[in-house]
């Protein structure tokens, strides 16, 4: 929904403001922007921001700011923006804007550029921002005519919040944001800084066909992704799931998108299906369906494990926002538009339909859904109930998911700790939260994420999973954690290794390299040398009260917890050795 403030206030705001800066500033405030992730450059800009009370969260290091704005993105419903110098500062922003553009998350970076007479005589820190942002951006420009900031910067945000969201960057010429403004042209009083920003469903004909075929389907089942969390679709999705008894089964990033407790409910589905998974007591239903409904995911190697889990000859319809999803692997029925909308739509249509087939059904999916939970609460019990030292990982997410409530958002870095947050948790609500870097599964993700996200949700309860392998790239945030006293609570998996590097290499080649045994790091110490409460935990009957603590606490807290190395996730490539 766009809110438009009277044009007469703008006008009158703009004509008042003297530099580009200010008014750059003035656009952002239209946009919904209250906060941003930044150090201090660009200079002029970052001030103007400031003095108009817009709120800076200074990071320690670009990569770690972008990867602050995008889950804070993710979980806001808004734009995350980030601001940084020209040439190396620029550099590091490519990182999280390549996450934010494979997982499709809203993000403006304002990037400073050198003074405009300087441009291409080698000044200072002068680089090819062009180029260099060409392969993780929707949208790159530079700010020349100081007449055309609102244009420019609504530019900007229309692309980032559209269509399939992703990064888009504003250079800034710093003699430009520091010159004056000029009237603009054309009044601008619209608010784009949410997302998504258009919200148009499929074509009513396609909808109703694929009513029609789902009414008429023996054995459909649903895979929901991350678009479902994008578009803020779970109420909607739950409306299809119950109206038509389709059995939902969800990506990593789609996790949460229906109460994982639901009875239709089939958990997390991909690569994580060896033993000890939900996915694996459930792959059945999916090589008996006869048509599968995809909302909102990419069909990803990950997310199909390798394209394996879904029978091929089903009859397939998707809903993306994005053309180029539908059909890229699995020809579709194609409902292009914003998931919400479409499931709606659907949904309606659905009613329109005689669903005797669907109803007469529901029993028996259920019976077979609570087997396969069941199961696999066997299959996983003595490693979630295990007392054992060092600690088991699957132990630590029994105690998170009592620590559980409808607000809590879990976060978690790529490698073991989100297997073991995705495998092994529960969501218990429609959208229940849990953000994982997904679009890439880059190491040093978790720490940032965990903070942009308490950024976003400052009323939640915000937990972070992290290895010790990825944190160790973002350690130098636990000041910025410290500083801006955000109550989050980091729970570090310290196997004391690169364990998902370590255990690919021995299933593949029956050896490993040097370089994934660390040297022993006390994590909990470097923690409190930045100022944050923490503890190293050896004993599994302190997680729990530890956890307890930290959350009641409302403040950053660190908790490095000592775990076993020879615990693996249930991922594919590792199901012999699992088995064996
Ligand atoms: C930026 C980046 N570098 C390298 C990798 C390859 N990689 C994937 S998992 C992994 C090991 C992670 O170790 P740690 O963070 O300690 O987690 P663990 O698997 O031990 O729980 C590595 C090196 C990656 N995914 N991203
Ligand atoms: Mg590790």
């Amino acid at each position: 929904m766009s809110h438009a403030i009277p044009l007469s206030d703008a006008e009158n705001a703009a004509k008042s403001l003297s530099t580009v800066a200010e008014r750059i500033v003035a656009s952002l405030q239209r946009h919904g922007i209250d906060c941003f992730f930044g150090q201090s450059l660009p200079s002029k800009l970052v001030l103007a921001c400031e003095e108009a009370g817009i709120r800076q969260i200074s990071y320690r290091q670009e990569n770690m700011g972008g990867a602050m704005a995008d889950a804070f993105a993710r979980l806001s419903g808004r734009i995350g923006m980030v601001v940084a110098q020209n040439g190396p500062a620029a550099t590091l922003l490519v990182p999280p804007m390549a996450e934010a553009m494979k997982a499709a998350v809203p993000m403006i970076a304002f990037v400073q550029e050198v003074e405009t007479p300087t441009v291409d005589r080698n000044a200072f820190q002068e680089l090819d921002h062009h180029a260099l942002f060409h392969g993780v951006t929707k949208f790159v420009r530079r700010l020349d005519d100081p007449a055309r900031i609102e244009d420019y910067v609504d530019m900007a945000i229309t692309a980032a919040t559209s269509g399939r969201p992703g990064p888009a960057v504003l250079l800034l010429p710093a003699d430009v944001l520091r010159g004056r403004a000029a009237p603009a042209p054309f009044h601008r009083s619209l608010s784009l800084g949410h997302w998504p920003l258009d919200r148009a469903g499929a074509a009513r004909e396609t909808v109703m066909e694929a009513a029609r075929l789902i009414a008429g389907a023996k054995a459909p089942v649903v895979i929901a992704g991350g678009g479902v969390h994008a578009s803020d679709a779970a109420e909607a999705l739950t409306r299809v799931m119950e109206a038509a008894h389709l059995p939902v089964f969800t990506t990593n990033m789609g996790k949460g998108s229906v109460d994982e407790t639901h009875p239709l409910a089939g958990g997390v589905q991909g690569a994580i299906n060896a033993r000890r998974s939900i996915a694996r007591q459930t792959r059945a239903l999916l090589k008996d369906a006869d048509l599968v409904l995809l909302v909102g995911t990419r069909t990803n190697q990950n997310g199909t494990d390798n394209w394996k889990i879904l029978n091929p000859d089903a009859c397939f319809i998707h809903i993306d926002i994005d053309p180029m999803e539908i059909g890229r692997t699995y020809e579709a029925i194609r409902l292009q538009g914003d998931a919400r909308e479409t499931l709606d739509l659907l949904h309606q249509a659905l009613l329109e339909q005689d669903l005797t087939t669907r109803t007469t059904a529901r029993a028996d999916i259920e019976a077979r859904l609570a087997a396969a939970w069941q199961a696999f609460e066997q299959e996983r019990a003595d490693t979630y109930a295990a007392q054992s030292t060092p600690i088991r990982p699957e132990f630590i997410m029994a105690r998170l998911q009592d620590a559980l409530t409808p607000e809590t958002v879990v976060v978690a870095d790529a490698s073991y700790s989100s297997m073991w947050v995705a495998g092994h948790l529960r969501g218990c609500h429609p959208g229940a939260r849990f953000i994982l870097p997904r679009g890439l599964a880059g190491l040093g993700w978790g720490f940032p994420f965990g903070l942009g996200a308490a950024v976003a949700r400052p009323g939640a309860p915000v937990i972070a999973v992290v290895g010790d392998g990825g944190f160790a790239h973002s350690w130098a945030e636990l000041e910025t954690a410290a500083r801006h006293d955000l109550p989050l609570v980091t729970i570090l998996l310290n196997n004391g290794i690169l364990g998902f590097q370590k255990d690919a290499e021995t299933v593949k080649f029956g050896a490993w390299t040097t370089a994934v045994h660390f040297a022993p790091v006390d994590h909990a110490a470097i923690a409190r040398a930045a100022g944050i409460a923490s503890e190293r935990i050896e004993d599994p009957a302190r997680i729990g009260p530890a956890l307890e603590a930290a959350l009641a606490s409302r403040k950053p807290h660190f908790l490095e917890v000592m775990v076993d190395p020879d615990a693996r996730p249930a991922l594919s490539l590792f199901a012999e050795i699992l088995d064996a």
